[in-house]
């Protein structure tokens, strides 16, 4: 595992993110801990061992009141207890409004320019002012307590505002953050009330250095200050902005994966039996089998990718029985009501799908509806002819990566949206406009057709680039630029 702590000597480091990595619950037997298997705790938690950092994050869990202290802090891991957890608590109204309201009706629909699903409401915004701010308070107490220096990574969208605010209560802290998902371009943004676009900008110009998956992004952001604060000086050519006196650096920075991770979970022994006992069911003879995982989301095309499958079987009978589709997605954000009734319209177009086509021995779609162990995981990607991805719009997607990490054998098909981070990454997938039905069927066609060669030669390629673009080199790009800048404005501070 890379070790990152070279980055931080003598250097306090403060993770902000809406999820905290260790989540403590009320059991039957008493209090239980719960690690979320997200990819970014576990590429950041070993770092976050080494360096003794503070990690800042809301205090979901039923019983993380009972373990920390009146700060909310609380020593962790379980029993190693190496670095502080920090707890920001929020009561019904702030998660309704800082969570469910601004940040997933307003901002999620916004940044994946999916209009029809955006909803502001002046409650949501105050909310989510008023968390952001709170947080802030978190860091800059944190910060505070070191007595050299420090530096403050914030998470993704949940937090426009916390950098502006945290250069206000510390101007000395250097702070960054990075933006999972995509950034709109102007006219989106500004479907935001007056005075709420610029201030998410405002807020997100109080970085020293803002990340982003890819440049395409970066552009939209560096666009949207260009026209809504009028006294930002955009450059594009250095992707740097003049913002009050100071420098805001903006680059892209694409996520990955632990892809050795999902090379040794697809390698493992039950793995090779899952695979078996996958291929035997659904793909004997010359029979394919296709895979699909995500959650589920408005972005994720999922509706798109039901029509494509089923307008295949109807066009191509021949296809019938020849080709199995596993579908593995699990239920998210079910507080909000699209996701609801995304659900049950996905469990009812699948359900419709089946009893047209099925036949005695045959169901043409596999409905996999919950969150499935990676291992498991890693065995269905391996076992697949082809996988499909097909997001609306999506920051990177890491499905498309692990399917790819999981394919020891070189013989499955990326099928891969092009309105995807990825897509602009990986080379040797075949790209699919998931709006475009017909291309999107044909494009399935030939992934199910092309030779076993042509095959080969793609997934290769793939995972040759992959191999060297993983989580931890994500990370450790990011640190070295975060480093850089920081050093810079060190040689340039005017002593006083
Ligand atoms: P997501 O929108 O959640 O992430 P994605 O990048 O595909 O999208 O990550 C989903 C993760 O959840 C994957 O690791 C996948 O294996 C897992 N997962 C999904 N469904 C599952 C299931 N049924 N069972 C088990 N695991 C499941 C956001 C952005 C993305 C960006 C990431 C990281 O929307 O664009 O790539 O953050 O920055």
């Amino acid at each position: 595992m890379a070790d990152f702590t070279h980055y931080l000597n003598d250097c306090k480091f403060i993770l902000v993110s809406n999820r905290e990595p260790y989540e403590h619950m009320q059991g039957p037997h008493g209090i239980e801990v719960k690690q979320p298997a997200g990819g970014l705790v576990t590429a950041l938690d070993p770092t976050m061992r080494r360096t003794h950092g503070t990690w800042v994050a809301w205090g979901s869990g039923t019983a993380d009141h009972d373990v920390a202290d009146e700060t909310g802090r609380v020593a962790v891991p379980p029993g190693e207890e190496c670095y502080t957890l920090r707890r920001v608590w929020l009561n019904d109204a702030d998660v309704n409004g800082y969570y469910h309201g601004f940040a997933n009706r307003a901002l999620w629909p916004l940044c994946h320019m999916l209009i029809q699903h955006f909803e502001f409401r002046t409650e949501y915004w105050e909310r989510y002012r008023a968390v952001n701010l709170r947080f802030a308070h978190a860091v800059a107490d944190e910060a505070e307590r070191c007595t050299g220096r420090a530096m403050a990574w914030i998470q993704d969208y949940h937090f426009a505002l916390a950098a502006e605010f945290l250069r206000a209560m510390r101007p000395s802290l250097f702070v960054h953050q990075f933006w999972h998902i995509p950034f709109p371009p102007p006219d989106i943004l500004r479907l935001l009330p007056a005075g709420t676009h610029d201030a998410v900008l405002r807020g997100l110009l109080g970085n020293d250095l803002l990340e982003f998956q890819i440049d395409r992004y970066a552009d939209n952001f560096l666009d949207c200050v260009a026209r809504y604060v009028p006294e930002a000086h955009v450059d594009h050519g250095s992707q740097t902005v003049t913002f009050r006196d100071r420098t805001v650096h903006v680059g892209a920075f694409p996520i990955s994966i632990d892809f050795e991770r999902f090379e040794h979970m697809a390698a493992s022994p039950d793995s090779v039996a899952r695979v078996k006992t996958l291929r035997d069911r659904y793909a004997k003879g010359t029979r394919q089998l296709g895979v699909s995982v995500d959650r589920i989301d408005y972005t994720k095309g999922i509706p798109e990718r039901i029509r494509a499958l089923e307008t295949l079987w109807t066009e191509s009978p021949e296809l019938r029985e020849r080709f199995t589709f596993i579908f593995v997605c699990t239920p998210s954000r079910t507080d909000l009501p699209a996701y609801n009734t995304l659900e049950r319209e996905v469990t009812q177009s699948i359900i419709a799908v089946n009893e047209r086509f099925k036949t005695a021995d045959w169901t043409p779609i596999v409905l996999i509806n919950e969150n499935v162990d990676s291992d498991l995981l890693a065995a269905v990607y391996r076992a697949a002819d082809l996988c499909i991805v097909s997001s609306l719009q999506d920051g990177m997607n890491l499905v498309a990566k692990e399917f790819v990490a999981c394919q020891l054998d070189e013989r499955g098909v990326l099928i891969l949206s092009r309105f995807t981070g990825s897509a602009e990454e990986i080379d040797g997938a075949m790209l699919i406009n998931p709006f475009n039905i017909d291309g999107f069927v044909s494009a399935i066609r030939s992934a199910l057709e092309m030779s076993s060669e042509e095959r080969r030669r793609r997934m290769h390629r793939m995972r040759r680039l992959l191999h060297n673009s993983t989580i931890f080199d994500w990370l450790d790009a990011i640190l070295e630029r975060a480093t850089e800048i920081m050093g810079l404005q060190q040689n340039h501070a005017v002593p006083v």
